[in-house]
């Protein structure tokens, strides 16, 4: 199940090249309403897979209908593709080709508020600007005997050197780490220990 799920990501990761689109918020600051040209607008932008439509409107005034040809030229929803009136509405571009949308309120289609857009396949141009890592690099690190107890903690070096077989080299260890003089007469003592013992 989870591998399978793994396997469907890395598949729509691996069809969509531009996985980080750009929004394109329709108007601009004027947004979606009355007395813009939308033609004007969209002219000299691309619109690419991957990308998405921002249309920011008052939903009690307009609405977003996306339609075919037949009904952005005849300002006519009746064979509309999708409805949106939620006043926010981000609407994908997943594949190429021209893309409709009229305002459904009567009077604002014909009044200017219609918006028709090419959209283009996703080229080799770079979108993103960090590379992901290739996958080349060394994974781990080899020869690591201790990962678990820090070298240099100089808490309490002197509950380990009784049990340790050669306290010289610990001594060594934490005197050159700088520790304190108090856990350095402490080590001291833990190598009389190690001695007597
Ligand atoms: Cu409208």
């Amino acid at each position: 199940m989870g591998r399978a799920l793994a396997l469907s990501f890395l598949v729509m990761f691996l069809a969509s090249p531009t996985v980080f689109g750009v929004d394109h918020t329709v108007g601009d600051s004027a947004g979606w309403a009355l007395n813009t040209d939308y033609s004007t607008w969209a002219s000299g932008k691309t619109f690419t897979v991957g990308d998405n439509l921002v249309f920011n409107y008052d939903s009690s005034t307009h609405q977003v209908d996306q339609v075919d040809k037949s009904g952005y030229d005849g300002c006519s929803s009746s064979n509309i593709i999708k409805n949106y009136n939620d006043g926010n509405s981000k609407v994908p571009l997943t594949k190429e080709g021209k893309v409709y949308f009229i305002c459904p309120t009567p009077g604002h289609c014909s009044g200017g508020m219609k918006l028709e857009i090419n959209v283009v396949a996703a080229s080799t141009t770079p979108t993103t600007p960090t590379t992901p890592s290739g996958g080349s690099s060394p994974p781990t690190t080899p020869s690591n005997p201790s990962p678990s107890t820090p070298s240099g903690s100089g808490t309490t070096p002197a509950a380990t050197p009784p049990a340790a077989p050669s306290p010289k080299t610990n001594a060594a260890v934490s005197v050159s780490s700088g520790i304190t003089h108090l856990v350095g007469s402490l080590v001291v003592a833990a190598i009389g220990l190690g001695f007597m013992g």
